[in-house]
């Protein structure tokens, strides 16, 4: 009798006629031979083997760089289910559409059958999906950013209770590219792109959004958000959970070198993107990080940036779409002044500064998460690390201060609801573009925005002892268009005034849109930031927020009348308190 597992894999090769199967094991000998395998199709090369052993350099096609939310689809039965937020196709309709494009996909290549698990392999909170691919590249990807291949199989066994991914290169043409997800039948089908979230189906396409679906059937969490410790002088550590939209620094928030050190306070990593979360037995919600690596932007990576990546990324890293120097070295915008001379782009052509830059913007570094020197002992406790604050933020160049605390757990599922950001090149739309994305999770949220908002606020009512929920925004600009906070390490003053209040002090001020902190309320010491500027990062502006206020209002109405009452009701109070404020006498 075959297992569900190998009747699946059989279906999928009757449909795409591979010319061999093979199944992952994990081992490093299979990693080799997935080595040769990439620098044979000549698209991936060696790098330099004293200052960077076993790492590759990977060159995707020229059209396939980012996300591309517009062909990434949720197919539900029923439309209002996928909400207006995502893309909706029949399931059918997809099955159809897709299925003629896998048909024979595979003629003449390899699938790979990977096993994988997603979150620590000792962990009851943890899930197995399995991904066929026709991409060597995907394979060496996922050995990187999950536990993958024999310990999977092994605890999957017999058992239908995995989550399958169907993936193929098929012939790179955009016009012929799709992500699918069937949250239903708890299935992903993507054909047509070998880039990152559009590939690697065990991130943003399980982790995210199939899990986000998953989570709400079962009571838990699945967010976009990074996990980190704040360690106190006396041990003590306060875990945080953080989302922000893609290439808005979880990452170098997650791996910090703290600015105050000096003072006892250290930031320990446990994820960097993404966060499944329940409510453990102490009543504290419970974070795992269901990733093992780190898939991270490259350019404005830096000694100063991220210290500990630049240190875990010496050895066994895939980079994808970075320049080359003359010693076989990856080189990236902002990782010193400027490429030396014989640097090749990321297309493989000689840099001359003329034509364009020397790394694709949204290139990447894949990281085993275990070679940060910032690594948490414990992120890998199969029980997760109890969480004490959620933060939000995004690109805001006016309006948002630099922290501000919600006043309780449904006025801070609004503020997340709220949030929005300038947008990046980590999706293939319009770059600095403002755009509504609460909890971060716009392209990743599996259903509809509306009934998610209502998950937020149900579970609020099942843990004993919820985060408390906080906004962040680093990117706050002056009127001579320059950064006023200068972010990065110094980012750890604001997280221990979040500590603090979470401790039941740090001082703050009550303003419309919950408590900013007082001007002095932020260890700045050793920090060349003048009182104007702390107290422009702070302000919250009554008129700006008016505007904003009103601009929600529209963002809500698409929802129709799926948005929670909870949401209108906070979205009413805001709008009175500003005009109280408004109307005050001075
Ligand atoms: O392409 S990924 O989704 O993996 C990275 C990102 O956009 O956050
Ligand atoms: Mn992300």
């Amino acid at each position: 009798m075959s297992t569900p597992l190998e009747q699946w894999v059989e279906s999928v090769a009757r449909m795409t006629c591979p010319e061999q199967i093979v199944w992952c094991d994990g081992s490093e000998e299979e990693a080799a031979r997935i080595q040769q395998q990439l620098i044979s199709e000549g698209h991936t090369l060696q790098l330099n083997e004293k200052t960077y052993p076993n790492c590759l350099l990977h060159r995707s096609d020229p059209s396939d760089v980012a996300r591309t939310e517009k062909v990434t689809f949720i197919c539900t039965q029923d439309k209002e289910n996928a909400g207006p937020t995502n893309n909706w196709m029949p399931p059918a309709e997809a099955k159809k559409t897709l299925g003629g494009l896998f048909t024979g996909s595979m003629k003449g290549r390899t699938m790979y059958v990977i096993p994988y698990i997603l979150g620590p392999a000792a962990s009851s909170q943890s899930r197995i999906g399995v991904e066929l691919t026709d991409s060597a590249y995907v394979v060496a990807s996922v050995k990187v950013m999950a536990r993958m291949g024999k310990i999977a199989l092994d605890r999957l066994g017999s058992s239908s209770d995995f989550v399958p991914g169907l993936h193929s290169l098929g012939d790179l043409n955009p016009s012929r590219r799709y992500i699918a997800h069937f949250p239903e039948e708890k299935l992903i089908w993507s054909i047509g792109s070998g880039y990152g979230g559009n590939a690697l189906l065990g991130k943003k396409c399980f982790a995210l959004r199939i899990a986000s679906w998953m989570a709400r059937e079962q009571g838990w969490m699945a967010e976009h958000m990074l996990i980190l410790g704040l360690e106190a002088p006396s041990g003590k550590v306060t875990y945080m959970a953080a989302a922000f939209p893609s290439a808005c620094g979880k990452t170098n928030l997650a791996m910090m070198v703290s600015a105050l050190e000096n003072q006892g306070y250290r930031v320990w990593t446990v994820g960097d993107d993404i966060a499944w979360l329940q409510v453990g037995p102490d009543g504290y919600l419970h974070a795992i990080n269901p990733e093992a690596g780190f898939f991270g932007v490259a350019p404005g990576t830096n000694e100063k940036t991220n210290p500990n990546v630049m240190t875990a990324l010496r050895k066994n890293t895939i980079f994808t779409n970075t320049g080359l120097t003359s010693r076989n070295e990856p080189w990236w915008e902002g990782m010193n002044d400027k490429p030396p001379a014989g640097t090749i782009d990321w297309q493989g052509r000689v840099w001359t500064g003329s034509n364009g830059p020397a790394a694709q913007p949204n290139s990447r570094y894949t990281v085993p998460a275990h070679q940060a020197p910032s690594i948490s002992p414990r992120w890998e406790d199969p029980t997760g690390v109890p969480i004490s604050a959620f933060i939000f933020g995004g690109r805001r160049a006016r309006l948002a201060p630099l922290v501000y605390e919600a006043t309780n757990w449904q006025h801070g599922v609004y503020v997340a609801a709220t949030m929005a950001s300038e947008t990046t090149a980590a999706a293939t739309e319009a770059v600095g573009v403002t755009r509504r994305d609460p909890m971060a999770m716009l392209p990743f949220c599996g259903y509809n925005m509306a009934d998610y908002f209502g998950h937020w606020l149900d579970m609020g009512t099942r843990i004993p002892h919820p985060p408390k929920i906080f906004h962040v925004n680093w990117f706050r600009k002056g009127a001579d268009g320059k950064f006023l906070w200068p972010g990065y390490g110094e980012n750890v003053r604001v997280l221990k005034w979040i500590m603090e209040r979470i401790e039941g002090q740090g001082a703050a001020t009550e303003t419309p849109i919950g408590f900013v902190p007082t001007s002095n309320a932020l260890t700045l010491d050793g920090l060349d930031v003048s009182r104007a500027t702390m107290e422009e990062l702070l302000r919250v502006d009554p008129a700006d927020w008016t505007r904003e206020h009103a601009d929600t209002g529209k963002f809500f109405q698409e929802f129709g009348s799926r948005l929670p009452e909870a949401i209108r009701e906070e979205h009413k109070r805001l709008g009175e308190r500003l005009q109280r404020v408004a109307v005050a006498p001075k």
